[in-house]
């Protein structure tokens, strides 16, 4: 199956991985896991702050893991029909922070929302870094 997933994936930690994860192994199968990674752009739109690594930074982190297999870069939310059927997205993935929010494009691909994993987010290291410092 080919799996579709989005996110800024920025300070990459076991939240992300686990995710991914579960994307490439989803269903028993060995499927491809194509990720919409957030531009910088993009990133400042949804949260008032740029990620801390660049978009082509983030770009070659996520192509280096072994749960992903494509990468491309996600520019709007109004795109998501879009980046769907260009990919042939059989599944759309999001964490369960976004619960509800992309069933509009059930006509297209699934939709599954996958139980986050807890006490961990990037906003979350950056708070305690800077207390730390
Ligand atoms: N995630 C998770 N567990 C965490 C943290 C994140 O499962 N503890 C998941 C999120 O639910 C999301 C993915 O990891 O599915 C990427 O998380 P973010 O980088 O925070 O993504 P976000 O900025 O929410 O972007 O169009 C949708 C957006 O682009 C999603």
């Amino acid at each position: 199956m080919k799996i579709v997933t989005f996110g800024t994936f920025d300070l990459l930690h076991i939240g992300h991985i686990n995710i991914l994860e579960r994307c490439k192994k989803m269903n028993n199968g060995d499927n491809t896991v194509i990720v919409g990674i957030s531009s910088d752009k993009f990133s400042y739109e949804k949260k008032s702050r740029y990620p801390y690594f660049n978009e082509n930074s983030r770009i070659k982190i996520l192509k280096s893991l072994k749960f992903v297999d494509e990468v491309f870069l996600e520019e709007s939310f109004d795109k998501k029909e879009e980046y769907l059927k260009k990919h042939n997205a059989d599944v759309l993935v999001m964490g369960s922070d976004w619960e509800g929010k992309f069933d509009m494009y059930n006509n297209i691909c699934k939709v599954v929302y996958l139980p986050r994993t807890p006490d961990i987010s990037t906003t979350n290291i950056i708070e305690t870094i800077n207390n730390i410092m």
